[in-house]
């Protein structure tokens, strides 16, 4: 069947997505997000001419940070679009301090969309690499009020994706089956599948952390980065490469390519216990791509999708990627001994 809004039409990735089992709601959905990155990437070529991309709002976000003028349209476009499809009654958005529920959301089913509009904003200002990242849940049946619903949900993963705006635009998504890669064809403005079988290695030589809060690492994190950088004669006895963009996305992206692992840790000492990104939109999301990809998603020593969320903007540790760095850095006996 046909998508019958005009704004969400993209029949690549609709062939894509009917081809994995997703029904009319999902594709609905997963295609009025992937047409909010596309409105994105415009937005930020175009405020980059404009030479305003780094320009503050003047608002303080609900993270406690100032918000980018940027920030704010990736914000109104993921609601706009969002907002038409009418199976979608909740969004969560990193800049929107609470659930906004979606009048327009007659049907039967609920699905609720969590995103972070763009991530890693700070690299605006540079011009450097910034995303999107996005889950959908299916809140059908839940109980209590929306936030309640939302929260008690965020195991009934429908699908994952993030874009990245880099020298292409990009779409990764899943709907738990495959990995697929999607480029944005700059003259129709619409997602063309590049690959479909994104898979990430088991083991890995190069790993992404903020090396300047070593000191401020759990003990098992600095045991595990020092021994990737003492290289061939350490105890992993082969050599490592780092890399850090400072947008999630931008290195979580190199993870799939290229293989690797990618680590914000808790960090206490810092006055972060749960480290900095957030659950339902940023950890989440890029865990059950992780997954499906055949790597591995922990939160500290716990598998980050098991982790039962009390708030829509709750922090979470992540290390994600390689299957065996994942889970040597979770402290398997077996990998541990085995490194
Ligand atoms: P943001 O969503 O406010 O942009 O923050 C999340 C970003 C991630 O994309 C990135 O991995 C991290 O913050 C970088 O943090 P730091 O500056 O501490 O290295
Ligand atoms: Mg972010």
């Amino acid at each position: 069947m046909p998508i019958p809004h005009p704004i969400h039409h993209n029949p690549k990735l609709d062939e894509w997505l009917s081809a994995q089992g997703a029904d009319l709601e999902l594709r609905q959905t997963v295609l009025a997000m992937a047409a909010a990155t596309a409105a994105i990437a415009g937005e930020i070529r175009q405020l980059a001419l404009e030479g305003t991309a780094g320009l503050e709002s003047g608002i303080i976000n609900v993270q406690g940070e100032t918000q980018l003028k940027l920030d704010d349209v990736c914000n109104q476009l993921c609601l706009d679009l969002l907002q038409q499809v009418p199976v979608v009654r909740y969004l969560v958005s990193e800049e929107i301090d609470h659930v906004v529920t979606n009048t327009y959301a007659p049907g039967t089913h609920d699905f609720a969309v969590c995103f972070d509009p763009l991530d890693g904003s700070g690299n605006i200002a540079t011009n450097n690499t910034v995303g999107t990242v996005f889950c959908v849940l299916d809140c059908t049946g839940a109980q209590g009020d929306a936030e309640q619903k939302v929260l008690s949900s965020t195991r009934n993963q429908l699908a994952a994706g993030y874009a990245l705006y880099g020298p292409a635009t990009l779409l990764v998504l899943t709907t738990g089956k495959r990995v697929a890669k999607f480029a944005l064809n700059e003259m129709t403005r619409l997602y063309e599948l590049v690959r479909d079988d994104i898979r990430i290695a088991p083991e890995a030589s190069e790993f992404s952390i903020n090396m300047a809060y070593a000191p401020l690492w759990p003990r098992p994190v600095r045991t595990y980065v020092r021994n990737c950088i003492a290289g061939k004669s350490g105890p992993r006895g082969k050599a490592f490469n780092m890399r850090w963009a400072g947008a999630m996305v931008a290195d979580m992206h190199r993870v799939f390519i290229k293989g690797g692992h990618f680590i914000y840790p808790a960090m206490p000492k810092k006055g972060e216990p749960d480290g900095k990104l957030r659950l339902l939109y940023e950890g989440i999301p890029m865990a059950m791509l992780a997954e499906t990809a055949g790597g591995a998603a922990m939160a500290g020593t716990q598998r980050l999708r098991d982790v039962v969320p009390t708030s829509i903007h709750q922090r979470t540790p992540v290390s994600l990627g390689a299957r065996d760095e994942v889970m040597l850095l979770a402290g398997s006996p077996d990998l541990v001994r085995a490194a």
